[in-house]
């Protein structure tokens, strides 16, 4: 296939102006001009994508398929551009044309269709597989609205729906031929099938027809295009409206109501349950979708020999979420294709494995069995019987003992709990971090482990080396190139090679004017957009991710106020100046979290309104972080905070682009900032604070008494003061108390400090003392820098995708031409 020429280039983005938008160069609108551009890139990526599909058929290859709710892609086109090595081409094309490329890609809105890690995780795992040619599907929901926008207004947040669509889809391919009915509510009948036998079917139930869009996922110098599927609800259209009688009509309206909801909004509470009806109908809609299509090209393929569908199909569930795979098979393959349950059985279970995400026992998921049974009443059959023959089995292995059991059951107390589920039915069951998987298998899951010790298994995450170093920090990058080759991008292990120049002073000194001038294009971009000067020559502090209480965001902004105090009584301290930068979206629903984001704000404007403190400290919290932000704090940062209670956070994956963009972590013995240590050494990360074990012990031992701290620590005791003397907002002294309380007497019946904020304080205290002691020596501070490029190898998903392919999917790379 011929690559790209900046001559096609340059006519594709003139012509799509002209047939799509009527205009030229010199009048079109920056997202013209993007969208020009992208419909370009994507005629060129579709011929990949066409060889790839062909080249699936012909050699029958196994293919993965990713289940997931979310997909944080981000921006596809600066990814696109980079992976098919274009970036030249296009860079001079649109030179030619007199278009600013900077503008172009700024005009892409981010698509957002995830809350965060997990969502995230998605979107790098689908860039490794295209990458090293693992055949693959990344399946999900193309929601209209994604994570909200967020807007800052006297501090607090507020929400604004994002319709990402409205600013059209250049990189989606409607494919209405691969569109599937897919069956709510109605009533359970058995009939008569061809076959002669009786067959369960449903009457009476409400249908949606399920929409693939299909969006290419390019792979990094290889011709291999995966395709990311999303799924989108649209009403079917039954006969013409006059022949309707009055049911058919009622009917008919509340089919188009629930289509047009099903696809709507992403649900954006991460890390927190809500057991709303239309998430468990997301959930089903686009798991039905996915399964009927994958068995309709099997049978196609294969004909009937389902037996060897595990051969052909892995299915890996992104958390809990889309379990309902487990029981929509086994209703495929027993109620359409008419296998015996035991047969249906070993192929589900074989093809399914299942990834865990979190240990907060608020995010497990359960479904009352009264509204799981209503809306999808086959599946709940399904559930039970597969309850039923489990709880059967255990009784064998146990003997009776219905404590056990009832611990163990996929239904039970009215619910039904999908992680049993999940594991149940699945051949793997995989953490995300080792101390995560260790946790899983000692304790949450326990019994499980207990009985099916050989599914469990650990998958360190990874991030992509393409987004996170090679697209989002091209000083760096071409540094790293100059320096040791470009192999870096493939193998991310190269970077060791780096490290015989931690203590290079010349490249130290190379290194760090990267960093400045990273630092410096963010500090403009701040300026430009909010207004707010930032010192480039302060130290970069930041903390960006999802705001939870477990993450403790707090024990950062108290740290903030600590300094603020100590300044106020000592102006003459000798700290380096800092800038404390956070971003965070809360879920809608999380008072508590949007409290910490309006502390957050009153802190930073207390420290601008004072002129002794002003200058030394700056906070700052940026609005409606999103992948496209990250992309612009990453490379800048000086200091990662990777803050989480011991125990808390399955592995983060923030922690590691921050690594990798040589950032210095300050953290907790948490998810992967453990192996991170491992990777780097202790010298070059800052730890701190209660290891997970103490933490479990100290909160098992009920004697945790954050009074005491606040009595004995006169830091503690100054910092959650100012919480509620009106030093941070004179009109409303009791507008944080609800902080002060959570921390010392419990609120609304919760322990106090539940996360251990306090505890952790006077280490974290410390802990930044070291920080700011290893800054002030600028050769110790640049070969910490390098030492944690260098060392980041591991975090590749690169890696992390290949021990899925070898481990739990038994899947080969494919070669295209
Ligand atoms: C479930 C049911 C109903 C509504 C929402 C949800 C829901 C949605 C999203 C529950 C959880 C999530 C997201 C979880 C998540 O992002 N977990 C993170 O996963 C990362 C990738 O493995 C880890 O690095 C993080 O440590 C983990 O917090």
């Amino acid at each position: 296939m011929q690559k790209l020429s900046k001559e096609d280039i340059k006519s594709g983005v003139v012509e799509m102006l002209r047939t799509a938008y009527r205009k030229t160069v010199a009048t079109a609108t920056p997202q013209q001009i993007y969208n020009a551009l992208a419909l370009t890139i994507k005629e060129y990526v579709s011929e990949h994508w066409i060889a790839t599909h062909e080249h699936f058929d012909k050699a029958d290859v196994k293919i993965v398929y990713y289940l997931s709710m979310e997909f944080l892609m981000g921006r596809f086109m600066g990814n696109a551009i980079l992976n098919l090595s274009l970036q030249d081409a296009v860079k001079e094309a649109l030179a030619e044309l007199e278009i600013d490329i900077n503008l172009a890609e700024e005009a892409e809105h981010d698509p957002g269709l995830g809350n965060g890690g997990l969502g995230r995780l998605a979107a790098c795992f689908l860039d490794s597989l295209s990458t090293l040619g693992y055949p693959a599907y990344g399946c999900g929901i193309r929601y209209h609205f994604g994570i909200f926008e967020q807007h800052i207004e006297d501090g607090y947040q507020v929400e604004k729906p994002d319709n990402w669509l409205h600013y059209g889809d250049p990189w989606g391919v409607r494919r209405e031929e691969y569109a599937k009915e897919i069956q709510f509510g109605g009533r359970v009948v058995s009939i008569k099938g061809d076959d002669g036998e009786y067959h369960f079917t449903l009457e009476n139930a409400q249908t949606v027809l399920a929409v693939p869009y299909d969006y290419p996922v390019v792979g990094y110098e290889t011709n291999m295009v995966n395709t990311l599927r999303l799924w989108d609800a649209e009403p079917v259209n039954r006969f013409d409206l006059q022949s309707f009688n009055e049911g058919q009509y009622e009917r008919s309206v509340a089919e188009q109501n629930l289509a047009r909801q099903l696809s709507s909004v992403l649900y954006p509470a991460d890390e927190h349950v809500s057991g709303k009806e239309l998430r468990l109908r997301q959930q089903y809609f686009f798991i039905s979708a996915t399964l009927q299509r994958v068995l309709q090209q099997f049978e196609q393929r294969h004909g009937k020999k389902f037996e060897k569908l595990a051969d052909y199909a892995q299915f890996q569930l992104n958390d809990t979420h889309p379990s309902l795979a487990i029981a929509e098979l086994m209703r495929l393959l027993v109620d359409v294709y008419y296998l015996p349950w035991d047969t249906a059985w070993e192929i589900t279970r074989t093809s399914c494995a299942y990834t865990n995400h979190t240990i907060l026992s608020e995010a497990l998921e359960k479904w009352p069995i009264e509204l799981f049974s209503r809306l999808l009443p086959r599946i709940y059959m399904i559930v039970e019987e597969i309850n039923t023959r489990f709880c059967k089995n255990l009784k064998e292995w146990y003997g009776n003992d219905p404590e056990r059991i009832r611990a163990m059951a996929i239904c039970a107390d009215g619910q039904v709990r999908m992680a049993h589920l999940a594991i149940v039915g699945s051949h793997s069951v995989n953490g995300v971090a080792a101390i995560h998987t260790e946790i899983l298998k000692n304790i949450e899951l326990a019994n499980f482990y207990e009985i099916y010790p050989e599914k469990f298994n650990n998958k360190t995450n990874g991030i992509t080396p393409r987004r996170w170093l090679a697209k989002c920090n091209p000083g760096l990058s071409g540094l790293i190139t100059d320096t040791i080759g470009r192999d870096w991008v493939r193998d991310l292990d190269e970077l060791q090679k780096l490290k015989p120049l931690a203590t290079d002073a010349a490249f130290q000194q190379k290194f760090m004017d990267v960093k400045h001038d990273n630092k410096i294009m963010l500090s403009n971009y701040i300026k430009q957009t909010y207004g707010h000067s930032v010192d480039p020559d302060s130290i970069f502090d930041i903390q960006v991710k999802r705001l939870h209480e477990y993450k403790r965001q707090l024990l950062n902004i108290f740290h903030v106020i600590d300094m603020y105090v100590t300044i106020k009584m000592n102006p003459r301290l000798d700290i380096k100046p800092r800038t404390f930068l956070f971003a965070a979206k809360a879920a809608a629903s999380y008072h508590r979290a949007k409290l910490i984001i309006k502390l957050i704000n009153s802190v930073a404007q207390m420290i601008d309104n004072d002129p002794v403190v002003a200058g030394r400290l700056k906070v700052l919290f940026l609005p409606n972080y999103r992948v496209s932000m990250a992309e612009k704090l990453v490379p800048a940062a000086d200091v990662s905070e990777q803050i989480s209670t011991a125990g808390k956070e399955a592995s983060g994956t923030g922690n590691m682009k921050f690594m990798l963009n040589g950032a210095v972590t300050i953290g907790t013995l948490d998810g992967a900032n453990i192996e991170m240590l491992e990777e780097v050494g202790q010298d070059n990360i800052v730890i701190f604070g209660m290891p997970a074990a103490e933490v479990q012990a100290l909160r098992a031992s009920g004697t945790y008494a954050p009074w005491d701290l606040y009595n004995m620590d006169f830091n503690i005791r100054n910092v959650l003061t100012t919480l509620i003397n009106g030093t941070l907002d004179h009109n409303n002294h009791d507008l944080f108390r609800e902080l002060y309380d959570a921390m010392l007497n419990g609120y609304g019946g919760a322990r106090p400090d539940e996360y251990f904020v306090l505890q952790d304080f006077a280490s974290y205290k410390e802990a930044q003392e070291r920080v700011d002691a290893a800054y002030k020596d600028k050769q110790r501070w640049a070969q910490m820098a390098i030492m944690n490029t260098a060392s980041a190898g591991k975090f590749s998903s690169d890696r992390t995708i290949k021990q899925y392919a070898d481990e739990i999917w038994g899947l080969k790379t494919e070669h295209i031409q």
